[in-house]
């Protein structure tokens, strides 16, 4: 019998190869979508619409505990991969309500409502590198302590610890991925590798002339969301549920990561990276490299991409695609409120 998972996010950049994963895998694969997604299938599912005639889409909405017990109440799922979130982090500095709502609420009524339908089936929470903030250690690992920097880090704390007291208390199997910030050509556009990598595209097809970016200073540890979602696959496999750390181990600035994306087009980023006040956040995470030696040992899990073909996947894509079209959609630069 083929394995049943649901996804929530499936939409997203992760849910969107988590579910080619499980697929190549047989799995049987759903996903829980927000019913305006599904209204609007030309412009929401872009990065799943070469996959729908092999999934079923519930609409339900994280903020809404009866939508979800009610899918969950129609259905026997093995395996649940709750990846739905608001998941930009200067985004919860402008909204930090609803930032919270989707994010903490809506972990709370998966959980609960799986607790009260499915005990058995296995939960994975996307758990956020954002959780150690100003760090206390370096590199991070998992025993290192959470000090969240916005909104977004702290609905992510109270997320992991929801799922760690539902696998203390109900015995049920929960495990938290940690994950370091993981990139592909399905980024966001308002994330700052994609933004980068969609701007360079742009400028060299003469579609856009300067990219306005915040803290160039800013470390992160980027790789390659193909090898990521692997690994959340892998935790729900273990005879024990536990958090894992995945991260490259590598460090890099926003400047370096520009550097190299405007260098694979023969382009020099100093000629065209304007600093602006507006990107920068209230409170900055200024830097994170993860230890995720527990995931390699235990998980045996590796990654294939480093950070120069992460940055050439994506410059490389967006230089087909991007160069090819109009460039409207994609030129819009959002300006945090
Ligand atoms: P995306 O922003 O690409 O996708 C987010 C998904 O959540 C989308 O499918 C979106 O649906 C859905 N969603 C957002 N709000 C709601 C809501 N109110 N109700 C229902 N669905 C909602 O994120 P990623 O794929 O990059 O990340 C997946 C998860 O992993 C997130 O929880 C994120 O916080 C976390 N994470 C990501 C990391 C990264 O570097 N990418 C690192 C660490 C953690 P819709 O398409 O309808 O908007
Ligand atoms: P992050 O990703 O906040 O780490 O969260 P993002 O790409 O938004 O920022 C990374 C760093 O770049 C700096 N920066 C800019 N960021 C954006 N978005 N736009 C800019 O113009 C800009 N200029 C500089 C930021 O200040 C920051 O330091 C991502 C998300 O996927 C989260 O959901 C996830 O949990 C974490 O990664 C791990």
């Amino acid at each position: 019998m083929a394995k049943r998972a649901l996804i929530t996010g499936l939409t997203g950049q992760d849910g969107s190869y988590l579910a080619e994963h499980l697929l190549g895998l047989g799995y049987e694969v759903h996903g829980l979508v927000r019913r305006v997604a599904m209204e609007d299938p030309q412009r929401r599912f872009t990065r799943i619409s070469h996959l729908l005639d092999k999934i079923t889409l519930h609409p339900a909405s994280l903020e809404s505990y009866p939508s979800i017990f009610n899918v969950i109440s129609r259905n026997q799922f093995d395996e649940c991969y709750h990846l739905a979130a608001q998941s930009f982090v200067a985004e919860s500095f402008s909204d930090g309500f609803s930032t919270m709502n989707t994010n903490i609420n809506g972990t709370h009524y998966m959980l609960a409502a799986l607790r009260e339908l499915q005990p058995q089936c296995r939960f994975y929470f996307a758990g956020s590198s954002e959780m150690f903030g100003k760090v206390r250690e370096v590199p991070q690992k998992e025993t290192t302590p959470f000090h969240p920097r916005s909104p977004y880090g702290i609905s992510k704390v109270a997320g992991f610890d929801l799922t760690r007291n539902y696998r203390e208390a109900y015995d049920m199997f929960c495990a938290s991925g940690i994950l370091f910030n993981h990139e592909s050509p399905r980024r966001g556009f308002e994330f700052v590798t994609r933004k980068i990598t969609a701007a360079v595209a742009r400028i060299k097809a003469g579609q856009q002339k300067d990219l306005r970016l915040g803290n160039l200073e800013a470390r992160r540890d980027w790789g390659h969301a193909k090898d990521y979602v692997r690994a959340m696959h892998l935790m729900l496999q273990q005879d024990t549920p536990d958090d894992f750390v995945v991260a490259s181990g590598g460090s890099h600035t926003v400047r370096q990561f520009c550097e190299l994306a405007f260098g694979q087009a023969d382009l020099d980023y100093r000629d065209y990276v304007v600093q602006d006040d507006r990107f920068y956040r209230p409170a900055e995470v200024e830097s994170l490299i993860g230890d995720a030696s527990k995931a390699r040992t235990v998980l045996g899990w590796t990654p294939d991409y480093d950070f120069e073909s992460l940055v050439k996947d994506m410059v490389s894509n967006d230089i087909t695609t991007i160069a090819g079209s109009s460039g409207v959609a994609s030129s819009v630069q959002t300006v945090p409120s």
